[in-house]
C-alpha cells in the first residue's frame, strides 16, 4: 500500500518539488538564522544562487558541532511562539542537540511516519504497540503521532518492564510492534522465558524498527520468532527523527520522503559528491523544516543512493542499509553515546584518573557498556564507603548525561593498560 501519491511521481516532479522546497529552505535559513547568513555572505552566496538541484552543492555542510556552539535554540529560523514541541539527542559533550517543530513541522512529520508504516503494511485496523522511549528521544513520539494519523490504536507503552510489555502486547492483542530491533529481540526472548510462543500466543503480523542498525540476521530472526514482516527505518533527530526513509515489502532498500529530504552522498575526507551507487556519507537537506531549516546536514553515517524505481511502485530513492559511522558515536540499545561524553563525566569527578577503558558487549540481544575508572585518591582506595559513594556518583551522572546506566568498575591506579600510541578508550565486543 502507498499512503501518497507523492512518493510515485516521475523523477523530473520529484526534483521539481525539492527544488522549489529547497529554494524556500534556503531563504527561510538566510533570512532568519544568523549562523547561514554570516557563513553564505563569507562564501558570497545568496539565497537567489540556488537555481537548479545540483546548486544544493554551493550551500555550507553543518554538523552537530554547528548546533552545540549555538544551543539551545541559536539555528532555529522561528520565534519560540511558533515551537509546538521540542525534543533532543545526545550532542558530543555538554550539551545536548536541541531541536524544535512548528505546527506545520509537526503535520509534515506526521505525513512522513504515516508513509513508512504504510510502507510496511500498517492499517487503521492495526494495534500499535510501542516500545521505544518516551521522553526527549523523537522515537516515541514520532512513530506514536504518525500512526494516529494512519488510525491505528496506539499502545504507548514505552521502554522497560519486559515481562509486562509482553503481558500487555499478548492481551491488548497487539499487530504490530515498534521498536529498536534489539530491544524487540529481547521481548522475544523474554515471552520465550515465559513459556509463550511469540509467533503463536502474540498477534503481531508487522514490525517496525529502527533508531540503530540491525544486520540482515536480525531482521530473519525478528520475522521468524514473532511470524511478522519486520521492517527497518532510518531517522535522526536534526533531520525530523525517525521518517526520512523506510523499507517497503521489497525489502531493497529504505525509501527517502524526497519532497521533505535532499539527499547526497559524500566523499567524508573531501567533501566532494560521489555519483548514485557509490558509498560514502550520508549527506542530508532537510526541504520543509521551518522550525530548524538546516543545510547540507553531514550525518556522519555511511551508506549508498538508489535511483531505480522499485517494483512497490515507488519512484524515491532508496537508501542502503547504513554500514557505520564516521565518527566514534556508540548506538547503545538505540540510544547514542559519545566517548567524549563518557569521558567529560570521568573528568569531572573527584579522585578519578584520566585513564579509562569503555567496554560494549552483547548480553543476549542487548548492548551492555561497562566503563572501568582508575582511582587515584589514597583516601578514597582505602576506604570502603568513600569507594561506593564514588561509584554512586559516577553512575548518576552518567545517567544525567548519557540516559543509560553504564556499569562502572572502579580500579587502582595505574592498572588500566596505557597505550603507547593513539590511546584504544573503546572495546567495542559486539
Ligand atoms: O534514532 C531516530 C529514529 C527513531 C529513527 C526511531 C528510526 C526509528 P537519533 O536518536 O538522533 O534519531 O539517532 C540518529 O541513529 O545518525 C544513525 O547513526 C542511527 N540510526 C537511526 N536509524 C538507523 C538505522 C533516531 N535504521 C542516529 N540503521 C543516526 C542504522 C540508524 N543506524
Amino acid at each position: 500500500m502507498i499512503w501518497s501519491l507523492t512518493e510515485t511521481l516521475p523523477r523530473e516532479e520529484i526534483e521539481r518539488i525539492q527544488l522549489k522546497n529547497l529554494k524556500k529552505t534556503v531563504k527561510r535559513a538566510y533570512k532568519n538564522v544568523p549562523h547561514y547568513r554570516q557563513k553564505m555572505k563569507q562564501m558570497g552566496l545568496k539565497p537567489e544562487d540556488i537555481n537548479e538541484l545540483s546548486d544544493v552543492r554551493l550551500l555550507p555542510f553543518t554538523t552537530k558541532d554547528d548546533l552545540r556552539s549555538n544551543y539551545p535554540f541559536g539555528m532555529f529560523a522561528v520565534p519560540p511562539e511558533k515551537i509546538v514541541r521540542y525534543h533532543a539527542s545526545s550532542g558530543t559533550t555538554g550539551n545536548p542537540t536541541v531541536v524544535g517543530y512548528t505546527k506545520k513541522d509537526m503535520e509534515n512529520w506526521k505525513e512522513c511516519i504515516a508513509r513508512l508504516v504504510t510502507m510496511a503494511g500498517v492499517t487503521k485496523r492495526d494495534t500499535a504497540h510501542i516500545s521505544f522511549g518516551y521522553g526527549l528521544f523523537t522515537g516515541a513520539f514520532g512513530l506514536h503521532q504518525g500512526l494516529e494519523r494512519v488510525g491505528a490504536g496506539v499502545v504507548p507503552m514505552s521502554s522497560g518492564n519486559t515481562r509486562k510489555q509482553i503481558k500487555i502486547m499478548k492481551d491488548f492483542g497487539a499487530t504490530v510492534l515498534i521498536g529498536t530491533p534489539s530491544y524487540a529481540l529481547h521481548l522475544a526472548e523474554t515471552a520465550e522465558e515465559m513459556g509463550l510462543d511469540p509467533a503463536v500466543d502474540l498477534k503481531l503480523r508487522v514490525g517496525c524498527f529502527g533508531g540503530e542498525g540491525s544486520t540482515e540476521a536480525m531482521r530473519e530472526k525478528l520475522a521468524e520468532t514473532f511470524g511478522i514482516f519486520a521492517s527497518e527505518n532510518y531517522g535522526m533527530s536534526e533531520l525530523m527523527g525517525p521518517g526520512v526513509a523506510g523499507e517497503c515489502t521489497q525489502l531493497s532498500g529504505m525509501h527517502i520522503s524526497e519532497d521533505h529530504f535532499l539527499a547526497e552522498i559524500i566523499d567524508p575526507v573531501t567533501g566532494e559528491v560521489l555519483p548514485a551507487g557509490e558509498t560514502g556519507e550520508l549527506v542530508i537537506t532537510p526541504i520543509t523544516k521551518h522550525a530548524l531549516p538546516l543545510l547540507r546536514y553531514r550525518t556522519k553515517d555511511i551508506t549508498s543512493l538508489h535511483y531505480e524505481p522499485c517494483a512497490c511502485g515507488r519512484t524515491t530513492a532508496r537508501m542502503a542499509k547504513i554500514g557505520g559511522r564516521t565518527d566514534d558515536m556508540l548506538i547503545i540499545s538505540g540510544v547514542n553515546v559519545f566517548p567524549s561524553q563518557i569521558e567529560e563525566v570521568l573528568y569531572g569527578i573527584e579522585g578519578i584518573g584520566s585513564n579509562y577503558q569503555i567496554t560494549v558487549t552483547k548480553q543476549g540481544f542487548l548492548d551492555k557498556i561497562s566503563i572501568d575508572a582508575e582511582v587515584v585518591d589514597h583516601e578514597i582506595i582505602d576506604s570502603l564507603s568513600a569507594l561506593e559513594d564514588l561509584h554512586r556518583q559516577i553512575g548518576e551522572s552518567m545517567h544525567t548525561v548519557l540516559g543509560i546506566h553504564p556499569k562502572i568498575n572502579l580500579v587502582e591506579a595505574k592498572t588500566l593498560k596505557r597505550s603507547e600510541g593513539k590511546a584504544q578508550r573503546v572495546i567495542d565486543l559486539r
